[in-house]
Order: C-alpha cells, then sequence, then structure tokens
C-alpha cells in the first residue's frame, strides 16, 4: 500500500502540472482530493490492514492529502491571476459550502410588497435609466430647478440638464406615479406601489447611499382625502413593524404635491425615547402629499373630480431601523460577515 500511495502522488502532480484551466483543475481536484476521489478511496481499504500497518498508512495518506491540497491552492492561484487580465475568471466553487440566502434590502423589500398588496395596491415596475421628462418636467419640476444641476443628478447625457429630451438615473421612484398610470392604463380608483433603485450624486456617509431603494405609493379616487392616507401608512408601519404605531405630519415642499409633508412615525420601539429614535419618540420615514393638479392633469386624470396621495419612503431606511443596522454602507459593502446575519 505504501508504494500505492507514492505512485498516487507521482501521477496526482504530474498531472497538476499539465492543468491549464479552473475547469482543468476542478477535475483533477474532484478525482484526487474530492469526497470520492482516489486518496479517500486508498485510505478506506485500510480497515483491513494489521493495526500498525493501519496507523503508518493513515498517516502518510494523509499527510499526502494535505501536500495535494496545497498543490490545488498553489496552482488555483496561478491560474486566476493569469486568467485576471484577459477578464476570464478562474475561480472553483465549492457547492458543499451552503446554501445562499437573500439580501437584507430583498427581504424588507418583499414585506412592503406583502402588506401594500393586502391593502389593495397594485405593484409597478419601471426603468432606472429615466427619461428627465417623467423624473422632473411631468412631476412639476421646472428647467431652472436646482435638483436638476449636474451636481446632484448623474446624467445620462447632457440634454437632460434644463431639456425633457435627455436620459437620466432616476433620483427618486416618483416618476413611476406617471408612468405606471400610462403603462398599466389605470382610471381612478386605483392604488399603485413602486418600489426601485435610485441614484443620487450624494455625500456618502453612515445614512447617505449614492445608491439605495425607494418605494413608491399612488392613490386616487374622488374621494381620497390625507385621512385615508394616515390611516394607509399607519397601517402598513404598524405591521412591517408589528407594533402599535402612529403617524404625524410635518409641511414641507415638493413640487409633485400639495399640501406636501414630511412623514415621521412613533418610535416602534419604546415609549419614552431609545438609541433608534434618538430619544425624541419620532422617526421620520418619508415624504408625502396629495398630488398636485398639474401631475393629475399629466396623468390625464381631472383634477376637478378626481384627488390622491403620493408618497415615497426609502427601502434602506427601513431595513436600517427592522434590523437595528446604524450604517447604510453595509448593505453594499458585500462582507459577508454582515450578510450571513440575515439566512
Ligand atoms: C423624495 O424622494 C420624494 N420623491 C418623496 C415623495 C414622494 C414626496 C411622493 C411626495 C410625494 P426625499 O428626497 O425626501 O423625497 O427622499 C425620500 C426618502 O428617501 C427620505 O425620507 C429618506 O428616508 C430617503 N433618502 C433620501 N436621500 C437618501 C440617501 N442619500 N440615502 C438613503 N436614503 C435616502
Amino acid at each position: 500500500m505504501e508504494q500505492q500511495l507514492e505512485e498516487l502522488s507521482k501521477k496526482a502532480n504530474g498531472e497538476l502540472s499539465s492543468c491549464e484551466d479552473a475547469q482543468a483543475l476542478e477535475a483533477w481536484r474532484v478525482a484526487y482530493i474530492g469526497r470520492s476521489g482516489a486518496v479517500s478511496e486508498l485510505l478506506r481499504g485500510i480497515k483491513d490492514l494489521s493495526d500498525e500497518d493501519k496507523r503508518v498508512i493513515g498517516k502518510n495518506g494523509n499527510a499526502l492529502r494535505r501536500e495535494l491540497e496545497e498543490r490545488y491552492q498553489e496552482k488555483l492561484h496561478v491560474l486566476e491571476k493569469a486568467s485576471s487580465g484577459r477578464g476570464v475568471q478562474a475561480t472553483s466553487y465549492d457547492l458543499e459550502a451552503g446554501v445562499g440566502h437573500l439580501h437584507p434590502l430583498t427581504l424588507t423589500m418583499s414585506r412592503v410588497h406583502e402588506i401594500f398588496a393586502s391593502l389593495g395596491f397594485i405593484i409597478a415596475d419601471g426603468p432606472e435609466v429615466e427619461e428627465a421628462k417623467f423624473n422632473f418636467d411631468l412631476l412639476n419640476i421646472p428647467a431652472e430647478h436646482p435638483a436638476r444641476g449636474e451636481g446632484d443628478t448623474f446624467m445620462v447625457d447632457p440634454l437632460s440638464v434644463n431639456g425633457a429630451e435627455g436620459l437620466v438615473l432616476r433620483t427618486q421612484t416618483s416618476p413611476m406615479q406617471i408612468r405606471s398610470v400610462e403603462a398599466m392604463r389605470l382610471h381612478p380608483p386605483f392604488s399603485v406601489i413602486a418600489p426601485g433603485r435610485v441614484f443620487r450624486k450624494e455625500k456618502v456617509d453612515a445614512t447617505h447611499e449614492s445608491t439605495f431603494y425607494q418605494f413608491e405609493g399612488l392613490s386616487v379616487s374622488e374621494t381620497t382625502s390625507i385621512a385615508d392616507f394616515k390611516f394607509i401608512i399607519e397601517t402598513f408601519f404598524s405591521t412591517f413593524f408589528n407594533a402599535e404605531v402612529t403617524i404625524r405630519l410635518r409641511p414641507s415642499y415638493f413640487p409633485f404635491v400639495e399640501p406636501g409633508f414630511e412623514v415621521d412615525m412613533s418610535c416602534p420601539f419604546c415609549k419614552t425615547g431609545c438609541k433608534v429614535c434618538k430619544y425624541s419618540k419620532w422617526i421620520e420615514v418619508m415624504g408625502a402629499g396629495m398630488v398636485h393638479p398639474n401631475v393629475l392633469k399629466n396623468m390625464n386624470i381631472d383634477p376637478e373630480k378626481y384627488q390622491g396621495f403620493a408618497f415615497g419612503g426609502a427601502i434602506d431606511r427601513l431595513a436600517m431601523i427592522q434590523y437595528g443596522i446604524n450604517d447604510i454602507r453595509l448593505f453594499w459593502s458585500g462582507d459577508v460577515r454582515f450578510l450571513r446575519q440575515f439566512s
């Protein structure tokens, strides 16, 4: 058996040196050091040997396995280095390492879908590269508005700065208000929710990302009022956090709503102040308002007959509150120590 081990070592080393790509190397790994590879097969045969031989062959066999594993890692490294400049990845996948799981932002987004769907909202999806017309003009944001500047917006082509013709990376999901009505041919009464990725030229810090997810809501009928909005949003947050949550509205300005407001929710984790609400008992959660008559007209909806509310919140901020995450940058870090906590 000693001789068999020696021959195996020679054969494995010889074949390894002729492995030219990741595929060949993976086949080699399976053949020699995989679970049912040649080394394991050989070691399985030692059960019939004397105790002394078992000890010697077992020791040498395991030493050979270790040596081959080291050679394998070295070769893998060499192949990866050689291929990285050519845009080809020599990667090995360990399929025994365990299954993956959803990203925390995906989990939060699914929960948002689920709750709004149960409240009668339909879900809409739209483009991340957006026409300036939808991102700005049709939302009552005129050509000279500061938000249209290159300081705030990623331009896909420069016509976007002041013209409706250009393309931008959407800075908000609000263009989905008009897009979903158009694309889905919605007529009041309707309620629609549009989650998606948005992009802003932001100075990134613990609470601001340049790429993050928003969810846009729009509900229109002949009678929709701020009281309806308050009920829907309180129900949403109470269900999401599984706690009795109330909201309060503070006056604010967004060109596409009138009146507009910032929405705060009562802290779902305390009654007297805690770290999450920064001891204020309230947490700012979204912008909202009653849809501006000009925007309703741009949807081909008669503002004399119909009215509605719209709102926009961030999935990332919700996930931070839900999971107690103190730095938004962790979501895009790709750090598996962070991600594994959500499996
Ligand atoms: C808007 O984007 C409006 N479109 C919201 C709206 C919709 C108002 C419909 C009225 C009617 P704002 O810029 O405030 O508003 O962003 C909405 C939410 O996104 C904020 O409340 C905040 O939670 C989150 N947010 C804003 N900037 C960032 C950022 N850089 N990183 C992460 N979250 C952000």
